[in-house]
């Protein structure tokens, strides 16, 4: 059975962006494939968190991914810190990997800019070379992730052929990235020319999958659109493109059918009808993540990350026995 394998950070509550861009995609083909997916709590302190904010984010990532529709028993649910290979091989890759192109990394660039040379952290900059780690430890073929990680992608493969060419050995498959067509770039709400991201400072920015619908209409009737009132898909009206996208991902309707639709119709109302779709596809997966988090079911919460974590370690293991054996370290 091929491989799937892919992450989200606990840097808050999941967002509407998580779900169409990640989520979403990988609860449509957790039946094809043996399916591995972690919370990067390892690439979360990349930016200072809390830590109990980031314990309770990484549990409440745990419950999300099963109450958006990831059946525990089928998949391979994790925590990255629980798996110390990937800290591991991360290490060794760093020297697979060069300045030059780390600091080209569109990612590293944003998060950056606001921070003066000396306060920039070296965990930031070297984020990709821990996503390569995460990747390559598990040979999978398929990486489900939204656009804006295409670069940390590829920057993966080239690590890998870089350091298969260098040991003259087939360690790493190259892996695939598999970005859907529809959802993989959802915009914030208060900036349509930035994705949507659940560390956003302005919470109105982002639609978190546990806010309730009073909160969501609310959210989308603030949303930042251009004056000209016509529901019109284009790249000129970068915020109602990105609302009749969201309305896209919800409804399974074209862009066109959309227009159609909401013809005659100003922005007022069109802002509220995606936000109530957006609230009721959302009631789902909030009923099931209400009925995960009651305290009689944390053991059973625990049993789930513990087992994803063995079964991750048995592939990991094997594989940074392999790597350390290949450059050359003595082998207990
Ligand atoms: P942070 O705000 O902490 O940087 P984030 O909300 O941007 O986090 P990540 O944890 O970095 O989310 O991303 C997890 C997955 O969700 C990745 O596959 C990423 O591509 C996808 N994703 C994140 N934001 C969006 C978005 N706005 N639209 C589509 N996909 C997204
Ligand atoms: N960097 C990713 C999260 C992530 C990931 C991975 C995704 C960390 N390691 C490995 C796929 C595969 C992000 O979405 N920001």
């Amino acid at each position: 059975m091929k491989r799937i394998l892919s992450g989200i950070q606990p840097s808050g509550t999941l967002t509407l962006g998580n779900y169409f861009g990640a989520l979403k995609n990988w609860v449509k083909i957790q039946h094809e494939y043996e399916c591995m997916y972690f919370i990067a709590d390892l690439h979360s302190i990349t930016v200072t968190q809390a830590p109990n904010n980031l314990r309770e984010n990484t549990k409440k990532a745990v419950m999300q991914y099963i109450a958006c529709g990831l059946d525990p028993e089928i998949n391979t649910i994790f925590v990255q810190s629980h798996v110390h290979e990937h800290a591991e091989l991360a290490w060794v890759l760093n020297n697979s990997a060069y300045m030059g192109e780390l600091s080209r990394m569109t990612q590293f660039k944003d998060k950056s800019k606001s921070q003066k040379e000396d306060a920039i952290k070296v965990g930031l900059f070297d984020y990709p070379v821990l996503m390569a780690a995460d990747i390559l430890l598990y040979d999978p073929d398929l990486v489900p992730v939204g656009q804006d990680q295409r670069q940390h992608l590829e920057i993966a493969r080239v690590i890998a052929r870089r350091f298969n060419n260098q040991y003259g050995k087939e360690i790493f498959k190259i892996p695939d990235g598999y970005i859907a067509e529809t959802g993989a770039k959802i915009m914030s709400l208060q900036d349509p020319l930035k994705k949507m991201s659940k560390s956003d400072a302005n919470p109105n920015g982002f639609i978190s999958l546990l806010d309730d619908r009073d909160t969501i209409i609310k959210k989308f009737k603030k949303a930042v659109t251009d004056s000209e009132n016509i529901v019109r898909y284009s790249d000129e009206q970068p915020g109602i493109k990105n609302l009749i996208n969201i309305y896209s991902c919800v409804t399974e309707k074209t862009p066109k059918e959309i227009e159609k639709e909401f013809e005659s119709v100003g922005y007022g109302n069109f802002k509220m009808a995606v936000g109530e779709v957006v609230a009721d596809c959302l009631l789902k997966i909030q009923t099931k993540y209400d009925e995960l988090n009651k305290p009689e079911n944390e053991g059973m919460l625990r049993n789930i990350y513990e087992k994803g974590a063995n079964r991750a370690e048995e592939i990991a293991s094997k594989k940074l026995r392999e790597v350390y054996d290949t450059v050359g370290f003595v082998v207990r």
